[in-house]
């Protein structure tokens, strides 16, 4: 070849129209518990308080899913889900107590096989080593969120700070120095947040001081038009809620009980109760600042547990803490795109938030998950892929966490290992939904009896209008009991209509389609029994 054609073709070869298609990286950012009504861009009644403002950025270059859901309300099955892209009766981890086999097949060790660099900080909830991570950094159990233990490949290390912030740092810590820079990479930052006891950072404790909060129609609910399950859970403001772990109201002679409770317990005070009695004499100044008057005006209106006086007291404290631990993690999502921007990795890098779940900030006066009702069935999903997502856009296709793990592998151009069992929403993020995308989802909880909050074991499936779920194991004649919304006329789920002959029709098709799902997903039975709970 003469020297002019050779260096032609280099030429060529170089030129950006023969350059191989560059893989995108992945940074998934990720929460606890995180409810969509508590996000700005979700709109709802806390938008008024501009609760997220860089999720709302990440919104407006973004795509924002706004039917999107989960196959079983509860942190670590959620988590097994997403990495293995299968529901829970499949990967085998239905509820959050018992272990998680790590051996099975995970959308990051597909990545990582394929030449990805893979990464993982935070919270993951599954006990035992995690597989098919270059590097990872994972809190143990729930994690604290005052000066966090974190398990590593070395053991287990401890650190002064917040953990929001920690999780930032050593994630931006692992994109600028620790990464190989010559692979794409998939990032997951896991946060704690907004997890229970809903405990913010020093510099967010004062936030919404000054504000009253919006309550949502249905705080009062007394679960008229519903059946077994939703009067008997133990998820209340009314009830549950305690006063001195939850609502941080603890007296002087409180909180010299309760450090004495502590110190007769082995090691460092851990779990979420824990929290305060980690913190340092700073953070402790800081905090107590912010407790003690509002804690003083609490014993000053003498308000009773169990009345509505409480529910209302309980609601704007236990709202604005939880909003206080969103803060943080929107303050992560700003940081990691302030980083994409100067590091000059944004463009060829995918930013994906979401959460475990959904929650409840008082709707039925209630707080926590598990139910398959709209505020924690549903959870957040905002995607940003420059060049392919169109900036400010909204999806409204049925979309579910066992469809993540294939959309990553999607993302990177690998096709996904038969027995997955979700959808890649690549083509949706693209704004093109292909015309037979799923009409219907299959949920399934499993957690009753034992673990926390007795919500008793149901599965259902829901169209974008209507809903059925079967409630089962419970004490009635058959043991099952069966409802039905109509999320159009009753948006808030407040009236069952499975015994209305006006909805006849619809049930009938939706068991039809229960069982239609059933079959596709392979759904066997996970016998039901108490057990002890390990996994906390
Ligand atoms: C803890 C919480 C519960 C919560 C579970 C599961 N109690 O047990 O309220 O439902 O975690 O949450 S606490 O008083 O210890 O905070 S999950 O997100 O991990 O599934
Ligand atoms: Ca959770």
């Amino acid at each position: 070849m003469s020297k002019f054609m050779s260096s032609l073709l280099f030429l060529l070869i170089t030129s950006p129209i023969f350059a191989k298609n560059e893989k995108p990286n992945i940074i998934w950012i990720f929460s606890d518990d995180h409810t969509q009504k508590s996000i700005g861009a979700y709109g709802g009644i806390l938008k008024s308080v501009n609760p997220t403002p860089n999720l709302d950025r990440l919104a407006e270059e973004g795509m924002l899913f706004e039917r999107s859901y989960v196959a079983n309300s509860i942190c670590a099955p959620s988590r097994a889900t997403l990495l293995t892209g299968k529901h829970s009766h499949i990967n085998g981890k239905v509820d959050n107590r018992g272990g998680f086999n790590h051996d099975q097949q995970q959308f990051q060790k597909i990545l990582q096989k394929n030449g990805y660099q893979t990464a993982m900080i935070g919270k993951i909830h599954l006990n035992g080593k995690m597989q098919g991570f270059d590097y990872w950094e994972v809190l143990p159990g729930q994690g604290s969120y005052y000066n966090p233990d974190f398990i590593t490949e070395e053991g287990t290390k401890s650190y002064t700070g917040y953990v929001a912030d920690i999780v930032t740092e050593k994630s931006l810590d692992w994109l600028e120095n620790k990464r190989d820079k010559e692979k794409p990479f998939m990032l997951m930052v896991h946060h704690k947040g907004t997890h229970r006891t809903w405990m913010g950072a020093p510099r967010h404790v004062g936030l919404f001081d000054d504000v009253t909060l919006p309550e949502p129609k249905n705080l009062f609910d007394d679960y008229q038009g519903r059946g077994t399950a939703a009067h008997k859970q133990d998820m209340s403001l009314r009830i549950t809620m305690n006063k001195a772990s939850d609502l941080k109201v603890r007296n002087e002679e409180e909180k010299k009980a309760m450090t004495e409770n502590f110190k007769k317990k082995k090691g460092k005070p851990h779990g979420e109760h824990g929290a305060y009695y980690r913190m340092n004499s700073e953070q402790r100044k800081i905090w107590d600042a912010a407790y003690d008057p509002r804690n003083a005006d609490f014993y000053a209106q003498n308000i009773e547990k169990g009345t509505d006086e409480w529910v209302r007291w309980s609601y704007q404290r236990y709202v604005k803490d939880y909003l206080r631990t969103a803060k943080s993690i929107d303050d992560c999502v700003g940081e990691v795109m302030n980083y994409l921007e100067k590091s000059g990795l944004e463009k060829n890098t995918i930013v994906i938030y979401g959460s475990d779940q959904g929650f409840y900030l008082g709707e039925h006066g209630w707080f926590d998950k598990r139910f398959m009702y709209e505020e924690s069935f549903s959870t957040p999903l905002i995607a940003k892929w420059p060049g392919k997502t169109k900036p400010g856009s909204r999806n409204s296709d049925l979309v579910q966490n066992i469809d993540y793990a294939e959309t990553f592998l999607d993302m990177a151009g690998i096709r996904a290992p038969e027995g997955m069992q979700g959808e890649s929403l690549v083509l949706l993020l693209k704004g093109e939904t292909p015309t037979n995308w799923r009409k219907h989802l299959y949920y399934h909880y499993y957690e009753y009896p034992g673990g926390s909050h007795s919500v008793r074991r149901h599965e259902g499936v829901s169209g974008k209008r209507f809903k059925l779920i079967r409630f089962y194991g419970i004490d009635v004649p058959n043991g099952e009991e069966w409802e039905f919304f109509d999320l159009k006329n009753d948006p808030d789920e407040m009236q069952s209509q499975y015994n209305n002959p006006e909805y006849a029709a619809e049930v009938t098709k939706l068991k039809k389609e229960l069982q239609n799902l059933k079959t596709q997903y392979k759904v066997v039975e996970v016998p039901q029994k108490p057990r002890i709970n390990k996994n906390k």
